[in-house]
């Protein structure tokens, strides 16, 4: 049984999201989304559409994800990696070399990102076309 980890907002879900849940999951069993709260994005920098219930409750809904638990802070994931037992973490590839650290606990992988697609450029996208509505 191999299990798997993954770490994001996922605001706004969209397919460059479900190419990473759905590759991710092709690398084991079992896949566990670490999903950052809306205090955690705060920290990060994001203000998000969805709260974390109603992305919680999104993520849940999906095929490959298994379990979706809480992200609280960058300082969590070897905790996790331990408590869960995990034996892959993978991230898209805009965080290529950030986790390596994480190599000590389990494989460490990066998924290139799917082109274009972000949840920045969809909220851009629709503010120009609905500035005036
Ligand atoms: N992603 C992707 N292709 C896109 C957009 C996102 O592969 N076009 C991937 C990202 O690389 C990430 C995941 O989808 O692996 C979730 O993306 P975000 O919600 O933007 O996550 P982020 O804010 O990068 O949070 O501790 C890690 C952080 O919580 C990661």
């Amino acid at each position: 049984m191999k299990r798997v980890i993954t770490y994001g907002t996922f605001d706004l879900l969209h397919y460059g999201h479900i190419n990473l849940l759905r590759r991710a999951k092709q690398y084991g069993d079992y896949l566990i989304v670490g999903l950052s709260t809306n205090e955690f994005n705060k920290i990060k920098g994001k203000q998000c559409y969805f709260s974390y219930e109603e992305r919680k409750k999104i993520l849940e809904s999906i095929r490959y994800v298994d379990l979706v638990i809480p992200e609280n802070s960058w300082e969590q994931k070897i905790d996790d990696i331990k408590n869960f037992n995990i034996d892959i973490f993978v991230m898209g590839d805009d965080w290529k070399g950030k986790f390596d650290f994480l190599k000590d606990y389990c494989e460490v992988i990066y998924l290139t990102r799917t082109p274009e697609i972000s949840t920045t450029k969809i909220k851009k996208d629709l503010n120009l076309k609905y500035e005036f509505i």
